[in-house]
């Protein structure tokens, strides 16, 4: 049988990390065999890639060349991981996957939304939608406050966008959320229990 595949999107600190592995073990917790993957990763390129974006400090790619790098991450990790789990009878929870492309790369460095969704669906094998997008919405001021108490160390690239980016960037994901089938728009401002519940509640339905 065919498993499931959802997806946790959002601004920078918006918890989606803590939230895959909340979502994760609640799955765990009722018998479901899970695979969490991180986009851009989930395999040995995706992660080479990932540094190359994230972390080239001498030589950062340029915007064109951003997306084209997290497109090819994704479909290294699409084909080579997310599909066949899937497949397999598996759950997939991937945190970050195609709304990201939109909302950073569209509405965050100005290319067409329609665009990125174009490329989206070429790094993507033919038939791949998730079957539950959460899109976990915090305030800006929200991503700075959660992104300084964690780190000591330098910003990476895209954090170093600056706020007229970031605000752009929220409201591509709102704007997602409101036009995706099968998604809901979680508000991240609360605990990591209250938006764990909401989150479970929304994916409860699906086993
Ligand atoms: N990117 C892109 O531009 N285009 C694409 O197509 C894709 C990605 C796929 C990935 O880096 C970067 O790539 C990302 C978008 C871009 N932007 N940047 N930079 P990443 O994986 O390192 O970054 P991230 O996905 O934004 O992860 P993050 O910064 O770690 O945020 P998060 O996963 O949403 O949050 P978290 O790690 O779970 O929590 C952040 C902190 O807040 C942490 O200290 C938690 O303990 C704390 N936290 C979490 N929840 C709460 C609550 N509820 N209350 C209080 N504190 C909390």
């Amino acid at each position: 049988m065919r498993g499931k595949f959802v997806v946790l999107e959002g601004p920078d600190g918006s918890g989606k990390t803590t939230q895959a592995k909340e979502l994760a073990a609640r799955l765990r917790n009722c018998g479901k065999d899970v695979v969490c993957v991180r986009e851009p990763g989930g395999t040995i390129l995706a992660e080479k890639i990932r540094a190359l974006i994230l972390d080239s400090r001498d030589d950062a790619p340029n915007a064109r060349a951003e997306t084209l790098l997290f497109l090819a991450a994704r479909a290294q990790v699409a084909a080579g991981v997310i599909a066949p789990a899937i497949e397999a009878g598996k759950w997939v929870v991937c945190d970050r996957f195609t709304y990201s492309t939109v909302a950073y790369q569209g509405y965050g460095r100005g290319f067409s939304p329609s665009v990125m969704r174009d490329l989206n669906r070429f790094a993507l094998p033919e038939g791949l939608e998730p079957d539950a997008v959460a899109f976990i919405d915090v305030p800006l001021e929200t991503t700075f406050a959660r992104l300084a108490a964690r780190r000591g160390t330098a910003a990476d690239n895209i954090e170093k966008a600056g706020g007229d980016f970031h605000r752009r960037v929220r409201e591509g994901f709102i704007l997602q959320a409101k036009t995706t089938p099968n998604a809901t728009l979680i508000d991240g401002t609360g605990t990591v229990e209250a938006t764990s519940e909401a989150i479970w509640n929304f994916i409860k339905p699906l086993i």
